[in-house]
């Protein structure tokens, strides 16, 4: 029996992963498919996490990076279960946003640091990167009251998931990046991106698990 694939969306705030994370979900491309998203707030340290981002919490920001890092960490068992019996994974969000996020603030931890934590996690075996312009996503109804939640941050953010792009590029073992048009109708979306997936399927399903970043 073949494994499950990994399959990550990532991409700007109201670029569509969420919309396209749930479709990709109910279509027979990924079937049996385990839908996921970063950061969990169902768990406790979710719920922490989930207090920050409200700002009903203050935490350092190398605090909060670190816990976000482990609410991947504690998920690691039930993704290696998923892929290992066969179930292919959707998820929304991931160890990228948790890099370009922190590495992006004003005088930030630097990008080396933010990385570290994730190393060695379960990898994608591929990144669909929704990319979309800030005018556009910002069409897309207003930023909300929580953390991060504005242009200036958003652009940084943006140019650090090129980063993490360039550097995973250079690596042998590192996702496919597939940078996918999300300024199109929410229909054309869905259509590439799942092109995009069989061709991951096919690629990938028979290939040994990887970790990330290592
Ligand atoms: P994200 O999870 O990336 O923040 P969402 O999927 O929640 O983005 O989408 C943000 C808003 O934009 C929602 O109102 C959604 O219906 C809308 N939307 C999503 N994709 C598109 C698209 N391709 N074109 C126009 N509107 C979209
Ligand atoms: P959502 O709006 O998708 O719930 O994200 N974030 C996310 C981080 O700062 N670090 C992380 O590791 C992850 C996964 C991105 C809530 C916000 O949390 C940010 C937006």
């Amino acid at each position: 029996m073949s494994r499950g694939v990994f399959i990550l969306l990532e991409g700007v705030d109201r670029c569509g992963k969420t919309t396209q994370v749930g479709l990709l979900s109910e279509s027979s491309v990924m079937a049996p498919c385990e839908k996921m998203n970063f950061p969990d707030r169902t768990t406790e340290i979710g719920k922490t996490i989930n207090s920050y981002l409200k700002s009903s919490l203050d935490l350092s920001d190398e605090s909060v990076h670190l816990l976000f890092s482990s609410n991947r960490w504690e998920r690691q068992p039930h993704i290696l279960e998923c892929l290992q019996g066969g179930k292919n994974i959707v998820c929304d969000r991931y160890a990228y946003s948790g890099v370009a996020f922190t590495n992006s603030k004003v005088d930030g931890p630097a990008l080396d640091w933010c990385k570290a934590c994730d190393v060695g996690l379960p990898r994608p075996d591929a990144i669909l990167f929704l990319d979309v312009s800030q005018s556009v996503a910002e069409t897309r109804g207003g930023f909300g009251d929580e953390r991060y939640e504005n242009t200036t941050h958003q652009t940084a953010v943006r140019k650090v998931f090129e980063t993490l792009k360039t550097e995973d590029q250079a690596m042998d073992n590192a996702p496919e990046w597939h940078m996918v048009d999300a300024g199109r109708s929410i229909e054309e979306v869905k259509k590439d991106i799942e092109e995009i997936v069989k061709g991951v399927k096919e690629r990938k399903q028979d290939t040994p698990i990887g970790k990330l970043w290592s």
